[in-house]
């Protein structure tokens, strides 16, 4: 069934067919992401769409691309502090294959690693530099797509250029 929502002062209501809407009036959360993005040397652009994007499935929905194109970007605890794992939305994380003692972040654990909630955890630009893992599988796919800081926000890219933004990102199958 298709989800509406209210329309607010960042939204347009006149939608195209598309429902893409208006890239001039980004949720101010997603304007954050786009400009850490291009800091990072990412020529990406953030689209905010009228649908959810707050799961892979969704997002895959919403985009009309398949599952596994979509990157969720999950975040992790060991001994050491958060680490964030980047996996294609159609795999499953082995967290053995992560480290020793690893357990999933829990939302305020998210939050404080990152700067965002679940469901709109970006896989770069975060409030802080975070240890980063990306699943091999993600290099099936030319192009993927990634939440870009709300669970409405998202943006493709090349994942070969994603991977390069990552600061000592660690590339290896963990799924
Ligand atoms: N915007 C989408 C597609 S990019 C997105 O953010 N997907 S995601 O997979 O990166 O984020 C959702 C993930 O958050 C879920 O797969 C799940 O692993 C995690 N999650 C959901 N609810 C909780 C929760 N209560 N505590 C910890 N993790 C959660």
């Amino acid at each position: 069934m298709r989800r509406t929502r209210e329309p607010s002062s960042h939204v347009l209501s006149a939608a195209p067919p598309s429902r893409r809407l208006s890239a001039m009036q980004l949720h101010p959360t997603a304007q954050r992401v786009q400009a850490r993005l291009r800091e990072l040397g990412l020529e990406v652009e953030v689209r905010e769409l009228a649908d959810s994007t707050r799961t892979a499935g969704e997002a895959a929905a919403a985009v009309g691309v398949e599952v596994g194109q979509i990157v969720k970007s999950l975040v992790f605890v060991d001994d050491a502090g958060p680490l964030l794992c980047l996996c294609a939305g159609d795999r499953r994380v082995d967290t053995a294959k992560l480290g020793p003692g690893v357990r999933q972040a829990r939302g305020d654990e998210v939050r404080e690693a990152t700067g965002f909630a679940i469901g709109g955890v970006p896989p770069v630009g975060h409030d802080r530099p975070l240890r980063s893992v990306v699943d091999a599988s993600l290099r099936r796919f030319e192009t993927v797509w990634c939440a870009a800081g709300t669970p409405h926000a998202v943006f493709p890219v090349a994942t070969e250029a994603l991977i390069g933004a990552i600061r000592g990102a660690d590339v290896r199958e963990v799924s």
